[in-house]
């Protein structure tokens, strides 16, 4: 009971401190938080028309009950992203976040019970994160703890729990207005999957019958190996199948229209179970190094799912530079890698770099992605499971950590938090090169029997505090997050409007307008250590009205159209 009306306490602070940094000028306007909740756009589902001559080479058509041919959504123009997506996402890395039962391993009832702190269905309230969507790291049936080689995909893992508490996470999560996606992997299966055994039992017994013969990748001894391509000898037998990953992540054949067709029934049977849409894991190696026939594959997908789920939320992991994910766009949105990470235009304008470089990229992106496919969306994100931690070169005693979450909260599309990153939890590869140590525990400090992954050897220090003590802390980077996110719903313009860059020649200071249903905004980011005041009527004829929210280190000023804002500081000002 104390302890909730702390919280509450806590809460109407953060509400209070929410719009501005008190530096005077224009008083702070004071537009509540919203709760964005519009519908996914109508489905789109396409006129009658005439049967084309290869119902399956393009994918865009299904064949009526009457055997009429039905265009599918085209999914190169129409509604993927509609506006319902453009959402604060949080990775799940799920074997480390919490856990239930006291084995020490994350599960989904550990999500269940940790919904309040990621989204308590109150939204504005600032007793939770406010994330609206959860990925959660593979929770199918496999023998390693990262569970990216998949041995059923009918199966949730048994050490995560059952798919009837899939299903009651699923279910909270849509009471709470908060989207779930699958990392779905379907470029491998794990060694012990059916597939792979009937695969295997085929090539031993020569059974060329088997409809499993040539569902993997592969070439027989004494022929020619594809050149760059990664193969191992199945035991017993002549076959050298794929495995670009590792022995234990054998490739599946994407030229076999039954491996299509198993792994689409795999997807369509959790959209299905209520599931939202997916992340799809090494979407880009579906056809090894040929980035073209890998994007078919993805258009061929995306149009049956669309099929059955014109609003699925959809994000590629396509690790590579943006020329290459060109290839991918028209069928689903994927991640920004090109802002990522260390040497990534987030993290290196939130050390005093430049903003008008960070916002000139999103602009040209933007431009970019949208000529593809009208609805992609930018999905920025500084790290994941597979990169070091955020902290580690943003030192959170910097301010450094807050700066670069302006900048990618406060942005078009869709940004993704990895876990623990709103404490500003360590972890990195290190010495000891392993990945175990970019997914060590959420450090929750309230009796959580949470254990890191098997593997991890991270010894330094974890997190400034952990999460009992940072929700308890109006200062702390936690309830800073919790600003932040709220800032960007109560200014649906940020995430959804019409991106124009403020172009500064001559000096770092910079931002954007955004104009959405008639409504316009500014956010401007000085990420620099020192106080910087410019005139705005020099970049733009608008008419700035008034100081929104001001989030940061220090104090934003308006008077007239002269912004001054202090040492790492941001600011969203309403405009005319
Ligand atoms: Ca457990
Ligand atoms: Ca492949």
């Amino acid at each position: 009971m104390k302890k909730r009306l702390l919280a509450l306490l806590l809460a109407l602070m953060l509400l209070l401190s929410l719009f501005g940094c008190g530096g005077g000028g224009n008083s702070a306007a004071t537009n509540p938080p919203a709760t964005q909740t519009e519908a996914p756009a109508a489905p789109t589902d396409g006129e009658p028309t005439q049967a084309p001559a290869n119902l399956d080479a393009s994918g865009k058509y299904t064949l009526s009950e009457d055997g009429e041919a039905i265009l599918n959504d085209p999914g190169l123009s129409d509604a993927q992203a509609t506006e319902d997506n453009y959402r604060v996402f949080y990775e799940i890395f799920v074997g480390s976040f919490s856990d239930s039962d006291g084995d020490g391993i994350g599960d989904l009832r550990g999500i269940i019970n940790r919904m309040d702190y990621l989204n308590d269905g109150q939204d504005g309230d600032g007793l939770s994160l406010g994330i609206e969507g959860i990925w959660l790291s593979p929770i199918f049936l496999s023998g390693s703890y990262h569970k990216y080689d998949c041995n059923d995909y009918y199966q949730v893992d048994p050490k995560f729990g059952t798919e009837a508490d899939l299903k009651e996470l699923v279910d909270l999560c849509h009471e709470r207005n908060v989207k779930v996606i699958l990392d779905l992997v379907i470029n491998h299966t794990g060694t012990k999957n059916p597939w792979f055994t009937e695969f295997a039992e085929a090539h031993r017994s020569g059974n060329t019958a088997s409809e499993y013969y040539d569902f993997y990748t592969y070439y027989t001894k004494g022929e020619e190996a594809p050149a760059g391509r990664t193969f191992y000898n199945l035991s017993g037998t002549d076959v050298m199948y794929e495995g670009n990953f590792s022995s234990e992540m054998p490739e599946l054949n994407y030229d076999n229209e039954a491996v299509r067709l198993s792994v689409l029934d795999v997807a369509k049977y959790y959209l299905d179970l209520g599931v939202d849409g997916f992340r799809f894991d090494a979407a880009k190696y579906i056809y090894y190094a040929d980035d073209a026939r890998s994007g078919e594959f993805w258009v061929w997908f995306m149009n049956e799912l669309r099929g059955v789920k014109p609003d699925i939320y959809t994000v590629a992991e396509v690790w590579d530079a943006d020329g290459i994910t060109d290839r991918y766009f028209p069928a689903l949105n994927c991640f920004n890698f090109t802002t990522s990470q260390s040497s990534g235009l987030i993290a290196t304008t939130a050390q005093a770099g430049d903003v008008n470089k960070f916002t000139a990229y999103v602009d040209s992106y933007l431009d970019r992605i949208t000529a593809l496919n009208p609805d992609a969306m930018y999905i920025p994100f500084i790290a994941n499971h597979d990169t070091d931690r955020a902290v580690g070169y943003l030192p959170e005693a910097t301010g450094r950590m807050k700066v670069a979450a302006n900048l990618y909260i406060l942005c078009p599309g869709s940004p993704f938090l990895y876990y623990g990153e709103e404490l500003g939890a360590a972890g990195s590869r290190g010495s000891s090169n392993t990945d175990a140590n970019r997914r060590l525990k959420m450090e929750w400090g309230d009796g959580d029997t949470i254990n890191d992954p098997e593997g991890a050897s991270y010894n330094a220090t974890r997190v400034s505090a952990p999460a009992v003590d940072q929700l308890a802390n109006g200062d702390s980077l936690l309830s800073y997050y919790k600003r932040l996110i709220m800032i960007r719903k109560a200014n649906p313009a940020i995430a959804r409007g019409d991106y124009t860059p403020l172009v500064f020649t001559d000096t770092k200071l910079g931002g954007f307008t955004a104009t959405y249903e008639g409504t316009t905004v500014a956010v401007l980011h000085n990420t620099t250590t020192k106080d910087i005041t410019v005139d705005l009527s020099t970049v733009s004829d608008l008419s700035f009205t008034g100081i929104n929210a001001c989030i940061g280190l220090g104090t934003a000023t308006l008077e007239g159209s002269t912004l001054t804002l202090t040492a790492q500081t941001s600011v969203v000002l309403s405009c005319s």
